[in-house]
């Protein structure tokens, strides 16, 4: 047995299915999840000691690659501190700060610990600051794992064939509206049925939870200009694609200033921080300045606030995004190269830092494009490029990710190892 599945099953003896977090289960790709003992750069190792370019970069946070010098020290110093004090300290203001100087839709901004915690209050703020109840979202895309927003959802829920979990109470699902993502329509005849009870629409400005799909020319104008028309509140959901796709994030990218943007992973460096902002009529009704409750014993924690300050300043130097596309965009152009000449339909897009790959003949732009692209085929590319030392998320469903850290070298051998796994396939 190797040591990989000596601790999975010690594993499964303590924890459900042996995983914090689902999608880590390997259980849609089968076989023995990876236990981890190391990051440096663009790679990991394992517990038997193998070592693999990682794509999935702790599903995001990573931008930088694993164990940055500059993002080690900073938490090391922080912590010598001490750990958490549950009372202000200067260094979220900074945060706070930085945050507001790159993205101009936040004029104030509240720190928390997890994505889930950013989507969950952001909802209830809307709904506070609106007096209405219903939300409206969008199949196959995920906003963590709040009651509210477990419907048709993408990610680990829609991996497992759960996008609508149990346990959440029929009143709070059918105060969510479902839509099918880049469907504009469908959602102005929702507005015009019920415009009046709708609080707010949540939305991945790039989905980054059903594999990656591009919101098509016109859906998040649209989205803006049909939650002006009927006061409802313009969500956008950048806990992954938040200084991910863009120095500016996608709303920068899109040119679209939304009422409350959530945030997490890369402004939290692979630490837990993630953030909830915008407009300061709505923001001033979160408590205590107003009526509508959030709170967090560890959100703005100083070692945690320390990794995502740091990690924001390496991305903030000139020309950093642009190595960054030009690098994921080598491996997504090698990777179509490559099953060419296998011979497989397969395409690939990227933006920023963040890819999608498709066993398909054209890159899906819809929920239901998604779910007709060959998961066995991915299944087992999976598994031959994880036999070569390549770290892919273990989902047909999931965006992956490059860091700074990914240079020509770990390209070229990924692209090596998907010439031998395509020729398999
Ligand atoms: N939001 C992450 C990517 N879909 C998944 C993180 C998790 O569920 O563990």
């Amino acid at each position: 047995m190797s040591r990989n599945e000596e601790l999975f099953a010690r594993a499964q003896r303590v924890i459900p299915a042996g995983v914090n977090s689902p999608v880590r289960a390997f259980r849609s790709v089968g076989g023995t999840p990876r236990f981890f003992t190391r990051g440096e750069g663009a790679w990991l190792w394992d517990a038997d000691g193998r070592r693999y370019i990682d794509y999935v970069g702790s599903w995001g946070p990573a931008i930088l690659g694993h164990a940055h010098p500059t993002v080690v020290e900073a938490v090391r110093a922080t912590a010598l501190q001490g750990l958490s004090f549950g009372a202000p300290t200067e260094i979220e203001i900074e945060l706070a700060e930085t945050l507001i100087r790159r993205l101009p839709s936040l004029d104030l901004v509240r720190l928390v610990s997890s994505g889930t915690e950013a989507t969950m209050s952001a909802l209830r703020l809307a709904r506070g600051h609106t007096g209405r109840s219903k939300i409206v979202k969008f199949e196959g895309c995920y906003h963590g794992h709040g009651d509210s927003l477990l419907v048709k959802a993408g990610s680990g829920a829609l991996t497992f064939g759960q996008p609508s979990s149990a346990g959440v109470p029929p009143a709070i699902a059918n105060e969510t509206i479902v839509l099918p993502y880049n469907d504009l329509a469908a959602v102005e005849r929702t507005f015009e049925a019920e415009g009046d009870a709708i609080a707010c629409v949540i939305v991945e400005p790039v989905a980054g939870n059903m594999n990656l799909v591009m919101p098509k020319p016109g859906f998040l104008d649209g989205l803006r200009a049909v939650c002006d028309r009927h006061g409802a509140v313009l969500i956008f959901d950048e806990v992954m694609t938040g200084f991910r796709v863009d120095a500016n994030s996608a709303q920068g990218l899109f040119g679209i200033t939304p009422d409350l943007t959530t945030l997490g992973k890369v402004i939290g460096g692979g630490m837990p921080v993630a953030a909830f902002g915008g407009k300061r009529a709505i923001m001033e009704k979160i408590a205590p300045l107003g009526p509508v409750y959030q709170a967090g014993t560890l959100s703005g924690n100083p070692v945690a606030v320390a990794a995502g300050l740091a990690t924001l300043a390496a991305t903030g130097v000139p020309g950093f995004y642009d190595r960054l596309a030009k690098s994921t965009r080598a491996l997504t152009d090698g990777l179509v190269a490559a099953a060419k000449r296998a011979g497989i339909p397969f395409c690939a897009q990227s933006l920023g830092g963040m890819f999608g790959l498709y066993f398909a003949a054209a890159v899906p732009d819809t929920y239901d494009a998604v779910m007709a692209c060959d998961r066995e085929r991915f299944n087992r590319f999976f598994h031959a490029m994880l036999d070569a030392g390549i770290y892919l998320a273990p989902s047909a469903y999931e965006a992956g990710f490059v860091s700074a850290a990914h240079g020509e070298a770990e390209i070229a051998a990924t692209v090596a190892a998907a010439d031998a796994a395509f020729s398999t396939l």
